[in-house]
């Protein structure tokens, strides 16, 4: 069967500043985080091991081409811009960015520009990072600066990709700095994550530039073990948890109320202000980046709560192995592609169908180099996992869901946090030692599906 999207759809990867640039003038949590704890890392391989866009930024864009991207993400980083984070601008910082947009426009390639992909400035953390309202209103600043400095040439603007992830990985699970473990300091983290978010969009909407903007929410459909009604509270109270609370501010202006009431009989809510909730409202966005991976599976709890335990999302829900389910076992990650499906008829049904499109999806394989054949990595596995999302992602658009592209992590394999170069996700090979890119099949594939717009399977 023959697979056709329709006309302008966006096709493309995603990457970030931190993953692929390397040196930088302004010190991040996670540089830091490194020259303390190396272990932390896989391998004890940290974020000066990039996949040097900062040098091969002009022929890294070759690359995209060779791979027929209509469009293509990345973030600007907040401590290369403004090493300080709040302070002077870096010239060379702005120079860098603006040759990299203007390459990128010059090979037709649309720019999608992420304002905040994990990388905390790390002056902004030392004076309580998103805990702090100062550095709300530094974020706030900066974003308007990148406003300025490239709104006349970026028309897709994403104030920040997958919030959730540095409440859950600093504050809640020990994966990210500050290996905080709080939720009432998670809670605040995610709120005010929220306000720098529509203080970003209202400066944009101040300005009055010529493109849209919106954020990029890694969504998690939250499936119950069985239709049990103590299982449905478990999924529900997941999904409020992990995707409600940053889709319903941002798409609706308000949070769910009974998010709000749950957190509020536990004491676990942020501080808030009278003045935030017209904020929250003005946050509202033009388009929805959505990065799928995996589903989430819960049941209700099979023991009671310690009490004396950190509270936690996991005081209302057990996380739930499906008998059968199919997994990524490097990443240890389900491989559910009707998920795609599932995402997009909610948005479609519950939340007004507003722009949108998937911004992230892929599959990070280890050790790869032994499916290398006449010098080339044969990823059939990455081009069936593409293929299996896009049918359903095909499914939905033709039953009215409003997804104007898809966007793979990534395009060349970079450094991914805590788990450095383990899993590699590229469309495109990189040899660490070399610095060597080759193409992947996975990525003649994608630059046949987006030059045809269609395929076939
Ligand atoms: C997303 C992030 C990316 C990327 C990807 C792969 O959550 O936006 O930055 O890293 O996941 O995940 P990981 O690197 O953890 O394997």
């Amino acid at each position: 069967m023959k697979y056709s999207f329709p006309e302008h759809f966006w096709w493309g990867s995603a990457s970030s500043a931190l993953q692929t640039e390397g040196t930088r003038e302004g010190q991040t949590t996670w540089d830091y985080w490194f020259t303390r704890e190396p272990n932390r890392f896989h391998n004890g391989v940290g974020p000066q091991h990039t996949s040097t866009f900062y040098q091969h930024w002009k022929t890294d864009i070759q690359l995209l081409k060779q791979l027929n991207h209509n469009s293509f993400r990345t973030s600007i980083s907040w401590a290369r811009l403004i090493p300080d984070g709040i302070g002077e601008v870096n010239p060379q910082a702005v120079d860098f960015y603006n040759q990299v947009i203007d390459e990128l426009i010059e090979q037709g390639i649309t720019p999608f520009i992420t304002l905040f992909h994990f990388d905390m400035p790390m002056a902004m953390q030392e004076i309580g990072g998103w805990e702090n309202r100062d550095v709300v209103e530094a974020y706030a600043r900066y974003a308007q600066i990148c406003f300025e400095l490239f709104g006349d040439r970026v028309l897709h603007w994403f104030t920040f990709n997958e919030p959730i992830v540095p409440v859950e990985g600093g504050y809640l699970y020990d994966f990210h700095y500050p290996n905080v473990v709080d939720f009432r300091r998670a809670a605040t983290v995610a709120y005010n994550t929220v306000l720098a978010h529509a203080l970003a969009v209202r400066a944009y909407r101040a300005g009055h530039y010529a493109g849209e903007i919106g954020i990029v929410l890694n969504l998690t459909p939250s499936y119950p073990r069985s239709q049990n009604p103590a299982d449905v509270k478990a999924a529900h109270i997941a999904d409020l948890m992990f995707n409600r609370s940053f889709l319903d501010p941002v798409l609706r202006g308000e949070y769910p109320a009974d998010l709000v009431t749950l957190l509020k009989s536990y004491e676990q809510l942020p501080a808030c202000k009278p003045e935030d909730s017209a904020l929250i409202a003005e946050g509202k966005i033009d388009l929805l980046g959505i990065n799928y991976y995996q589903p989430r599976r819960v049941k209700c709890r099979d023991s009671a709560v310690n009490p004396q335990a950190p509270f936690m999302p996991e005081w209302f829900f057990d996380n739930y192995e499906m008998p059968g389910r199919k997994m990524n076992p490097y990443r240890g990650w389900e491989i559910y592609e009707p998920g795609i499906y599932d995402i997009l008829v909610n948005l479609r049904d519950n939340y007004g169908n507003p722009r949108c499109f998937i911004s992230e999806n892929g599959m990070g394989v280890e050790n790869e180099q032994r499916f290398i054949e006449n010098g080339q990595i044969n990823d059939q596995y990455r081009i069936d996992f593409i293929s299996g999302h896009l049918t359903w992602l095909h499914k939905g658009i033709s039953e009215g869901c409003n997804c104007l592209g898809y966007h793979m992590w990534t395009f060349i394999d970079n450094w991914s946090w805590c788990n450095a170069y383990k899993n590699r996700y590229g469309f495109i090979q990189l040899d660490l030692d070399t610095q060597q890119r080759t193409i992947k099949k996975s990525g003649e594939w994608f630059a046949a599906t987006s030059l045809n717009n269609s395929f076939d399977k």
